[in-house]
């Protein structure tokens, strides 16, 4: 059967069972669905054979997997130098399968070779933005109970300044750093540990705007489940194809796309270290990449730039761009075309699901709609009651598939995962043609004056103005209205931050959606908040 759980190890057998034991309890996880042939997975599965080894197995060891700025590995190197690193990680520092590893650094070949090398293991990785502080890294630490980290030494004094409030961490080790010496030093095999299908090997931390940020365990079957849904059926890359972004490997939209994705099919990555917008643009070129994921606020300061400097970069190599992490302003979209001539392929995802569960190929992307539902996911829009609302209607997003949250230890469980259903937060409607249509994070819609209106519709509006740069739209407190619609603007250079902007940008939204939605106040910027993963932190610009 598909999804059994495990039998224990055999006794003797070494194994740390945290991550089993800290699961939510079987009626506080979603309702699963692997009815598709491609989601029978056995009983024992470990994720990096499938992904890594299998390549080699079958004589493909030679083709090109992973480049940075410092190696260029087939697949054949990278499954040594990750089986080296297994080794160190068994061997030296006694990793027993189960334990949780942190793995801490920019995106590169070697946090790629780490991420493979617990895996392995059998162990369980722990990704960590790389801007994250000794206080966060806590946070992770002690939710997680981490035991290892591998940690790029260039960023090893916040891991350092949190080590005294981490007892569970007791060893870690530095690549860039002795790490890789210490790999040299070991044999290049390593016998993968034969895992169950529904062992934890990846606990993501959300990159939650407040509160603890809440772990969500993904088994090796998640992995292989996401790598077996969205790839295929919607963004159908090709074995040739060179995939490029700049999420963070701690991201799961940037582990799956720019890693599990590429090797699920034979393909390869280049992992950029500092992929800023201006970075990005030459890294295709030098790279000739033909897959890009990104954030929409980065799709369009690259349209942007390019729109700018027209012929600077050479984007011929391009083939598919995927935007995720927050919804895609048609303006962006428009934009992105007119400078590349590609269409943009939208996705929603989550950490909770690993990735992406609706979404459109450039051949269905239409502007204002995130897409259909993937197959292996199903999906509703759900009223305050819980029920199905029917088409046309706004109400919460709710979706179930092979994979789902499973929260580490955390009572918030219980809001996301409701009547076997994952419900992301989104409010959402479905159009006639069957598109799903973002409107806003159930907690952002502004309701002024009786009516509700969703910030990111304004912003939409506000993008297609020719003086803007960037905008956030927040409800802010009203003594008459309850909320108003507030924009905070950054205006392109050379434009004037004054009162006749702020009326033309006013008579402009008026223009273009319902006069009501129109931002009774705006507010000039130089910048927005951003999360490192491009998302707008809307709290952060709301009333204090
Ligand atoms: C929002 C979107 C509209 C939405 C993610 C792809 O973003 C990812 O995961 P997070 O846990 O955030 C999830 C929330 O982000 N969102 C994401 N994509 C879209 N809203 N249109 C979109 N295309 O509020 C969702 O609930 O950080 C995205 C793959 C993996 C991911 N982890």
């Amino acid at each position: 059967m598909a999804c059994m759980r495990s039998p224990d190890p055999a006794p003797g057998e070494r194994f740390d069972s945290f991550a089993r034991d800290h699961l939510p309890p079987p009626e506080a996880q979603p309702e699963f669905l692997f009815e598709r042939p491609e989601l029978q997975f056995p009983a024992r599965l470990n994720c990096a054979t499938e992904l890594l080894d299998r390549w080699v197995e079958r004589g493909q060891g030679g083709r090109m997997c992973i480049q940075g700025a410092a190696q260029r590995w087939t697949y054949a190197e990278l499954q040594a130098q990750a089986n080296r690193i297994a080794r160190v990680l068994v061997d030296e520092l006694g990793l027993v399968p189960g334990n949780r590893v942190l793995l801490r650094g920019a995106n590169s070949p070697m946090l790629a070779a780490c991420w493979f090398a617990v895996v392995k293991a059998g162990g369980i990785a722990v990704g960590s933005m790389p801007l994250l502080r000794a206080r966060e890294l806590t946070q992770i630490v002690v939710k997680a109970q981490v035991t290892h980290a591998l940690c790029d030494a260039g960023l090893a004094a916040e891991l350092d300044a949190a080590r005294p409030d981490c007892p569970t961490l007791h060893q870690v080790l530095h690549f860039g750093g002795e790490l890789e010496a210490r790999a040299a030093a070991q044999p290049a095999r390593f016998d993968n540990v034969d895992t169950a299908a529904d062992d934890t090997c990846l606990i993501a931390f959300t990159s939650g705007t407040t509160g603890v940020p809440k772990g969500t365990m993904h088994f090796h079957r998640d992995v292989m489940a996401a790598c077996a849904c969205w790839p295929p059926h919607v963004l159908r890359a090709r074995p040739d194809d060179v995939f490029i972004g700049s999420p963070p490997l701690a991201f799961t939209f940037g582990l799956g796309g720019l890693l599990l994705f590429p090797l699920s099919i034979g393909a390869s990555a280049a992992l950029v270290e500092r992929a800023s917008p201006d970075a990005l643009l030459p890294a295709i070129a030098q790279y000739r990449a033909s897959v890009l994921f990104t954030a929409p606020t980065s799709y369009r300061a690259m349209a942007l730039q390019l729109a700018a400097h027209p012929g600077q970069h050479d984007l011929s190599s391009l083939r598919k761009c995927v935007s995720a992490g927050e919804a895609l302003p048609a303006a962006t979209r428009t934009l992105w075309k007119q400078a590349t001539g590609i269409e943009i392929i939208d996705g929603i995802g989550s950490t909770e699901m690993l990735h992406i569960f609706i979404s459109a190929d450039e051949a269905h992307a239409r502007p204002g709609a995130t897409g259909f539902v993937v197959p292996g996911y199903r999906a509703a829009v759900l009223g305050d009651d819980g029920r199905e609302l029917p088409r046309g209607q706004v109400g919460r997003l709710a979706v179930k598939g092979p994979t789902g949250c499973k929260y580490l230890d955390d009572a918030r469980q219980a809001n996301y995962v409701q009547g076997g259903w994952n419900l992301t937060g989104d409010a959402y409607r479905i159009a006639e043609d069957g598109q799903f249509e973002y409107q806003a994070r159930t907690d952002d819609m502004i309701i002024s004056g009786g009516y509700n209106i969703a910030g990111p519709e304004v912003e939409s509006a506000l993008l297609l103005h020719p003086a803007v740069a960037e905008c956030g739209v927040v409800g802010w407190p009203d003594e008459a209205r309850g909320q108003i619609v507030k924009a905070f603007v950054v205006l392109k250079p050379g434009e004037a931050a004054d009162a006749a902007m702020v009326k033309t940008l006013q008579d402009f939204v008026k223009a273009t959606v319902a006069p009501y939605k129109y931002p009774r106040e705006i507010e000039f910027r130089a910048s927005l908040p951003r999360t490192e993963t491009g998302k707008l932190q809307r709290f952060r610009l709301r009333a204090p």
